[in-house]
């Protein structure tokens, strides 16, 4: 037995199942599934530029007999959506599992959804495992599964489940051999004359799952001493168990389809059914549709974030212990950009210019957090540059200050790309900065078309981002460094007021891809405590209550230089 974490145990199932291929674009919880998946022998692993990608290049390699894992986040499955969708007619020729990581309760994330309804619309079968050694187990069987049914199956996971470590039992690695591959277009080739007999084929397929659900051992029933039921599935069960010792539970290893017959076996076994889980509706919905009557707890359950042990008492009634109280005399660390953090001067800039700023996702959507506040919009991924031309269009005729897109590299090449050819395509004018800091810094630095940084460090291509976007169509392009405040400044100026659509790419690699740091800076005895290097909001950087005298911490500055170039007193020096 050894510890794994989800993330780990899903990794080596696939493994274990003799998967060769792995496809995956990152993003919390799920990224380091295939960061360890990489790491195993006789596998070929890689980062695409985005989900929808992923998911393609991963039917490609299933069609053509291998077996196959794909990983993303939540939010990636919406941008996976279309093939998934058609995948679920297609079905497979080696086995094809994709894992979906929810983050209820948004760790990581800008928003909170359910997986369980994807599966359930693209009718795709999903396994819901509760602790590592169930996510080896499930993804490893889902492989033969798979095969089996001819479609892929869904993992999913939350991030209790992924970034938990437990007890794990693996097995040794399946000598999977590929399967041929044979042309056929009335399976592949998803036109009206051939996809209309394809959902005839889907529907009999989900008869025939809905048969096997019913037999499948992954769905259990924890008998109880007491009189309530509870339905639930995936990491949640941790949570019932440990709360409510005394209930029955079923505990669903299989969220889609549903064991329809089980749960009203079960509902009649128990003298009060509840279901609980988290930050949806999916599964009270679904069990109720079974026709049986779902009660309420005496105290309504969230309806968003995680549950814990604790609020699943609360919700029952049970008198808890009191907790220590929480100590509040402990001073507030909201996250912020790292000390030395090359996205910092660009925000300070356009807060100056008082831009409206369509931003995205990445590292430097702290852009948008006080001293800052340099960031009026984040909605998903690529955004930033089709709301920029949005408002632009909104804007035209009205006196109106600048409207600046700012992206980072890895989400230009996940979609900001498309929104930006879209804006050259229909003639928009705006400035759109692109954050180049050499990586995926975010979620931990993967490597992207930009650096030139692959998965497993095999031989790649690195992209020429200018070359990229002056090929676009967009004359207007500049490299600049992000770390000379003039530099920032001026473009930025110029920028903003030229009649055309300029493109700026900031360009400094992220402060922790460094090794070695400069000398700190300090603040000498000319500071006249006048604030302007605090605005910066360098982490390093504070403030005397009293004096308004600032101060650098030498241990987390790392002589970056950028809060002295602020400095009109000459007052931060080196050494
Ligand atoms: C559709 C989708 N996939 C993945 C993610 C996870 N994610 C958030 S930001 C990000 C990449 C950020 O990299 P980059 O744009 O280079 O900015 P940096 O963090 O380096 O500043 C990723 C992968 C997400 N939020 N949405």
């Amino acid at each position: 037995m050894i510890l794994l974490s989800g993330n780990e145990a899903i990794a080596q199932g696939a493994w274990e199942a003799g998967a060769t291929i792995g496809v995956a674009y990152p993003g919390t919880p799920s990224t380091e599934t295939m960061e360890q998946f990489a790491k195993k022998e006789g596998v070929y692993a890689e980062w695409c530029t985005n989900e929808k990608v992923a998911v393609e290049v991963g039917l490609g390699a299933s069609a053509a007999g291998a077996r196959v894992l794909s990983t993303m986040k939540h939010v990636g499955v919406n941008v996976a959506a279309d093939p998934l969708f058609t995948a679920a007619y297609t079905g497979v020729n080696g086995g094809y599992v994709i894992l979906a990581a929810d983050d209820p309760g948004m760790h990581s994330s800008q928003n909170e959804q359910d997986s369980h309804y994807y599966a359930a619309a693209a009718h795709i079968p999903m396994l819901d495992p509760a602790d590592s050694a169930e996510a080896l187990i499930f993804t490893k069987a889902a492989f033969e599964l798979s095969e089996r049914f001819d479609v892929p199956f869904m993992i999913r996971s939350t991030v209790r489940l992924s970034h938990t470590k437990a007890p794990v039992e693996c097995g040794e690695r399946l000598a999977y051999t590929l399967k041929p591959y044979e042309k056929d277009a009335a399976k592949w080739v998803m036109m009206p004359a051939f996809a209309k007999p394809r959902r005839k084929v889907q529907l009999k397929r989900i008869e025939s799952l809905e048969a096997w659900v019913e037999e499948c051992n992954y769905n259990r029933v924890i008998e109880g001493a007491g009189k309530i039921g509870v339905v639930c599935a995936g990491a949640c069960y941790q949570h019932v168990a440990e709360a409510l010792p005394e209930a029955s539970i079923l505990k669903l290893g299989v969220s889609w389809p549903l064991p329809k017959k089980k749960i009203v076996d079960f509902a009649q076994s128990v003298d009060e059914l509840y279901v609980i889980e988290e930050g949806s509706e999916y599964l009270t919905n679904a069990v109720k549709a079974c026709g049986v009557t779902v009660c309420a707890p005496a105290n309504a359950l969230p309806a968003d974030g995680e549950v814990s042990p604790r609020i699943i008492r609360e919700a029952f009634g049970f008198k808890l212990p009191a907790f220590e109280p929480v100590r509040t005399d402990v001073p507030a660390r909201p996250p912020a950009l790292c000390p030395g953090c090359p996205h910092r001067i660009v925000f300070k800039e356009l807060s100056r210019l008082r831009a409206i700023v369509t931003g995205d996702i990445g590292c430097y959507t702290l852009g948008a957090l006080a001293p800052l506040s340099a960031m009026d919009t984040c909605v998903d991924m690529g955004a930033s540059v089709s709301m920029a031309h949005g408002m632009e269009l909104a804007l035209a005729g009205v006196d109106h200050k600048p409207v600046v897109a700012v992206i980072g590299d890895s989400t230009f090449g996940h979609s900001g790309l498309s929104s930006l050819v879209s804006t050259v395509y229909n003639q928009g004018t705006g400035t759109v900065c692109i954050l180049d800091n050499r990586t995926t810094a975010m979620t931990g630095h993967q490597g992207n078309p930009f650096n030139g940084v692959t998965l497993q460090n095999r031989l790649s291509r690195e992209l020429d981002l200018e070359a990229v976007v002056r090929a676009l169509g967009v004359a207007d392009v500049r490299v600049i460094d992000p770390n000379d405040l003039d530099a920032v400044r001026s473009n930025l100026k110029d920028a903003t007021t030229n009649d055309e659509l300029s493109v700026l790419i900031f360009r400094s690699p992220c402060i922790l891809l460094e090794k070695v740091h400069a000398e700190p800076f300090r603040v000498d005895a000319s500071c006249t405590g006048c604030g302007v290097c605090v605005s910066i909001g360098c982490p390093a950087i504070s403030r005397d209550e009293d004096t308004g005298i600032a101060g650098i911490d030498p241990i987390m500055c790392v002589g970056c230089g950028q809060c002295s170039q602020y400095c009109r007193f000459d007052a931060i020096v080196c050494g």
